[in-house]
């Protein structure tokens, strides 16, 4: 039951500002934090909302991950840890942006009346707030705290500090009647990660000298819930810089995974000659990222070189990890169901991995448009779906109907291997965050792979080689006069843009490129792909001049 008293009362504490449209984007509200307060507030609503209706734990994130320190923002976790409902955006949307209470009341009346939403709606709910490290998260996470209780019946658990994979995990944890505290969380992937070493077949290499992970943590959340991991996963030998101590810097400035990948230089505290070739890592500022990288040795110079290895690598690394034990699961167990494995990935994976992944590893590659939602639901087909932006947020999925039959099945050989065959893929399901990409459960699952496959960072690198690359923004006066299909690889409107990038594309050795109006900046971004780095430049820059 709405109690329109109450929620009149809330939402007349947080008046909207000034002039200011919100847009539920790719990932939920973000702003300056300081014009925030209305929109997290209605944000809270929401969350209680969606928990009334689906009779769930839903959660609330407060973070703004890669952007700077005195921005923020908020993003909704639905009850299986993934993100919020697409057809609940609009909602979302009109909420935030409605004048005053009243109309927030009316938004609200509409959207049950017109849709049948609450038919089976629940009379309690509870929604999990979390935050990351900002200033501003303490003051917009009571925000939200008081939008989820000017909704009757709905509690408001303060989960304090987390990162926003964390957050998913309680979410679907607690949904699925499992342990779901902080604490949990650890064990969980911890379980999972010592299972994974203990059943390493015998005679796989092992890295020389194996000496753990430098860390870049962004100087957020992600160092120090790390570092607790770490405590609990006695094997993992990490040094984590930029942890958010005084001395240390700004969240995200100069360090994170997103200056890395997009910059491609080493984040603050790192870049030493006497790190040279070590094995690094850079989390984003909420931890739902991760990328890996190296020094190497630049040319006649007193310098090192930078070696990215972004989310196409790393679902490379996950793929190969994966079919290998499927194929040991298949050949202790031969009467084991066939199991579909898939990759997902978008425009912007280079071209050499998807060529990798098909041709070399023979494994179904989908591409869906850039967005994380776009490509977990897709992933969500497959038995067992691994998805990955270049950018690094990726996770792998396994069905439930999949996890049920490794849990039941007994095989007829009843073999130490083919029990051991089965065990791994379980932990794997420990290992990995099922709602959300996870940096630290990532780093995990690195770790496993690469130990079993007996490699060092540079052996994983040289799998295959990335196609030069270049992307470039674009102004122009309406982005969204720019229209795409096929998974954003082509252009449907304006009418001749398509061929002209199709004409530019043959000018140059493996060419490859497409345009899309951006869901974050108000720019289209071009990305072209060619044999040298030359040909991408030049291919970048002939396309842009035709979008302009
Ligand atoms: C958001 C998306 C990310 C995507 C990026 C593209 C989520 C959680 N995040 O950050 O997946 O890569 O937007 O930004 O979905 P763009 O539309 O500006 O290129
Ligand atoms: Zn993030």
């Amino acid at each position: 039951e709405l109690d329109p008293d109450r929620l009149l009362t809330a939402a007349a504490a947080f008046p909207p500002p000034e002039g200011v449209h919100f847009a539920y984007g790719t990932a939920g509200f973000r702003a300056d934090a300081s014009i925030l307060d209305c929109a997290v507030f209605r944000a809270g609503i929401v969350a209680a909302l969606r928990s009334l209706h689906t009779s769930s734990t839903i959660g609330l994130m407060i973070t703004a991950s890669h952007n700077p320190i005195q921005d923020n923002g908020v993003k909704i976790a639905d009850c299986n840890g993934d993100m919020l409902c697409q057809d609940w955006e609009p909602f979302a949307e009109s909420l935030a942006n409605a004048h005053n209470p009243r109309d927030v009341l009316q938004v609200i009346l509409d959207f049950i009346h017109k849709g049948n939403f609450f038919n089976s709606a629940a009379s309690s709910g509870r929604v999990l707030l979390g935050r990351d490290t900002r200033p501003s998260g303490v003051r917009l996470l009571n925000a939200a705290r008081q939008g989820v209780e000017a909704i009757l019946g709905v509690d408001a658990a303060v989960m304090g500090v987390l990162t926003t994979p964390q957050l998913h995990w309680m979410v679907r944890a607690s949904n699925r009647g499992h342990g779901a505290s902080e604490q949990d969380y650890y064990s969980q992937l911890s379980h999972g990660f010592k299972c994974l070493l203990e059943m390493k077949p015998p005679g796989k290499g092992l890295i020389t000298p194996w000496d753990g992970f430098i860390v870049d943590g962004a100087n957020g959340v992600g160092a120090s819930k790390l570092s607790r991991l770490q405590g609990i996963v006695k094997d993992l030998k990490l040094d984590i810089r930029n942890s958010g101590g005084e001395a240390e810097g700004l969240l995200n400035e100069l360090v994170g995974a997103d200056y890395v990948q997009k910059e491609r230089k080493f984040p603050r505290h790192f870049g030493h000659l006497s790190e040279l070739a070590k094995r690094c890592a850079s989390l984003d500022g909420d931890a739902d990222r991760i990328v890996f990288f190296y020094g190497e040795q630049a040319e006649g110079a007193d310098a090192m070189n930078l070696r990215l290895l972004d989310g196409d690598k790393i679902l490379t690394l996950f793929a190969m990890f994966i079919q290998n034990q499927l194929q040991e699961l298949c050949s202790e167990v031969h009467e084991f169901p066939a199991i579909n494995l898939g990759v997902v990935q978008t425009a912007y994976a280079n071209g050499a991995s998807t060529r990798f992944l098909k041709e070399n590893l023979g494994i179904q590659v989908a591409l869906t448009p850039t967005g994380v939602k776009h490509l977990h639901h897709k992933a969500a087909e497959f038995d067992i779906g691994l998805y990955f932006e270049a950018n690094g947020h990726g996770t792998v999925l396994l069905k439930e109907e999949f996890l049920q039959v490794l849990r039941t099945f007994s095989p007829k050989s009843g073999t130490e291997g083919s029990r051991r065959s089965l065990q791994r893929l379980q932990a794997i399901s420990e290992v990995v965050n099922q709602g959300i990409g996870d940096a630290l459960s990532v780093l995990l699952l690195v770790e496993v792979a690469l130990q079993y496959m007996g490699w060092s960072i540079q052996d994983w690198d040289s799998i295959y080689t990335d196609l030069p690359s270049r992307q470039l923004k674009v102004k122009v006066q309406d982005r969204t006069l720019i229209k795409t299909t096929d998974a954003e690889t082509r252009v449907t409107h304006p009418l001749n843009l398509q061929a002209a990038i199709d004409v530019e594309a043959g000018k140059v050795s493996s060419g490859r490129a497409f345009v899309r109006p951006s869901g974050t900046e108000d720019v289209v971004r071009v990305y072209a792909e060619a044999g040298t780095q030359e040909e991408a430049d030049s291919l970048a820059r002939a396309v842009a001049i035709h979008v302009h």
